[in-house]
């Protein structure tokens, strides 16, 4: 996080991680078509030929909030196993993660093996899980089955994080998922660096500031445990 007192300007890195395939670059392009076109920033994709992501994308969206500066970064990883490196490097500064996971019961040991390795390449970076802002977002959801809706049900009663369903190829579930983490990221580090009260600026202010960056989005964030 970047915290400019002088210019106040705060500066946020959110990263969507998952695993190959999982729908994160789709997530970003969802949320693009969502955000008002006066205030969107440029959407940069660096595909292969066959649409796998090659290095990252990246999405940044600019606003105020009070008289804040507000500048959130919204990084995906590539999900092929031969990126890792790549994974590894955009992690680097990150101050909240998406876990994008694929709802298919195929893939179940896939989400597993890239949470496991998220939590590694973060701790590569001195970064831990345990302290960062994160969400799960199960996509794919009309690819699952009872069993995705089991697993699910699990998560939501085992797991800290709220946890969210998405379709992101029909545009669903990924503004919900945004908001919630931009949610829990501002809590964070409102806790660590008294925004509440340098800045007059509460967790509610901030998440409506970010909510009217968006067309047509939802009240308040839902679909969380
Ligand atoms: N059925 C279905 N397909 C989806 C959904 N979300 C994404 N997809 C499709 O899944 C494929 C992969 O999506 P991407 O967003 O490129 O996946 P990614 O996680 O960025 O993949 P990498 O960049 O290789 O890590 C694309 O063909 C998408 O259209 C969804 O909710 N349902
Ligand atoms: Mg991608």
């Amino acid at each position: 996080m970047q915290f400019n007192t002088g210019q106040r300007e705060l500066t946020l890195k959110i990263v969507y991680y998952g695993p190959g395939l999982s729908g994160k670059t789709t997530n970003l392009r969802a949320l693009y078509q969502r955000i008002r076109p006066d205030l969107r920033g440029h959407l940069m994709t660096l595909d292969t030929a066959d649409d796998r992501t090659l290095f990252f994308d990246t999405l940044p969206l600019i606003f105020r909030a009070g008289n804040l500066k507000v500048k959130l970064k919204l990084f995906t990883v590539p999900g092929q196993v031969m990126h890792n490196s790549t994974r590894r490097i955009v992690l680097q500064g990150a101050d909240a993660i998406a876990f994008i996971a694929d709802s298919q019961p195929s893939k179940r040991q896939e989400n597993y093996k890239y949470w496991l390795n998220m939590v590694e390449n973060l701790k590569a970076n001195g970064l831990s899980i345990e302290t960062l802002p994160n969400v799960v977002q199960w996509n794919k959801k009309d690819l699952g089955d009872d069993s995705t809706v089991e697993a699910i049900d699990k998560m939501r009663k085992e797991n800290k994080q709220p946890v969210f369903e998405a379709v992101a190829v029909r545009g669903e579930g990924v503004v919900e998922t945004f908001l919630g983490l931009v949610d829990l990221t501002f809590e964070q580090i409102d806790k660590h660096y008294l925004l509440s009260d340098k800045l007059g600026l509460d967790r509610r202010q901030f998440v409506e500031e970010v909510r009217r960056c968006l067309v047509d989005a939802p009240s308040m964030p839902v679909g969380a445990a």
